[in-house]
């Protein structure tokens, strides 16, 4: 067992920062269903996202507001993430996926205007990272059962940074390197 089971609090200290050979290496598959580990590792890493965004919680641990996180961030090779986005109305965003897949996806493209930024990465990179503006994902829940999810916008960006990380990708690779300002030419894309 690894030891983030039901009752470990996920800190800084977990997060696996660039450099490490674990966010450049494609991670494995799971094996379905996900095994009593898998989905403690899973309730692990989306009670970090929530703590994170509870700011007596933050400040308490000292985290990073973080609205998605996966597996190889805390050292482990697996192709899952979790993903948090705390809305006012309630209506939170909450996703815990397992051999995610982007199975279609829209030829308008779009970007933060502030960059992005990464929990693995302790340095300010400015520039732009373009990513699909709809996607849809194949992936399975908690149970092993097969979903399919519709996304766009925000939310499509956060899952698009996650299914990078678990493809060895981060966020830098996609900048411009002669400028990090430069747009792809002959693409429909535009601000979020
Ligand atoms: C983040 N957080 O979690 F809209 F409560 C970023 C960090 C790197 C700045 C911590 C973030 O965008 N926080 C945020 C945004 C809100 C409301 C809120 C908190 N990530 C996740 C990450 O590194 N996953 O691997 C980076 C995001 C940049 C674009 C998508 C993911
Ligand atoms: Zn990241």
């Amino acid at each position: 067992m690894s030891k983030f089971n039901q009752s470990y609090v996920i800190t800084m200290q977990d997060i696996v920062r660039e450099g490490a050979d674990i966010l450049r290496e494609k991670t494995q598959e799971l094996s379905l269903p996900p095994t009593e580990e898998d989905k403690e590792e899973l309730f692990c890493m989306l009670q970090y996202l929530k703590n994170s965004q509870d700011p007596v919680l933050a400040k308490k641990f000292k985290l990073r507001p973080g609205v998605g996180i996966s597996a190889n961030q805390i050292g482990l090779n697996k192709r899952m993430f979790a993903a948090f986005i705390k809305r006012e109305n309630g209506n939170n965003f909450e996703h815990i996926l397992i051999n995610p897949k982007i199975i279609s996806h829209s030829a308008s493209m779009i970007y933060l205007p502030d960059s992005e930024g990464c929990l693995s990465i302790d340095r300010p990179v400015m520039g732009y990272v373009p990513r699909f503006k709809r996607i849809t994902v194949k992936a399975y829940d908690i149970n092993g059962t097969e979903v399919k999810i519709k996304l766009k916008d925000y939310e499509a960006i956060v899952f698009q940074h996650e299914i990078d990380h678990l493809n060895g990708i981060l966020f830098p690779d996609h900048i411009n390197r002669t400028n990090p300002f430069q747009l792809p030419e002959n693409i429909d894309i535009s601000p979020l």
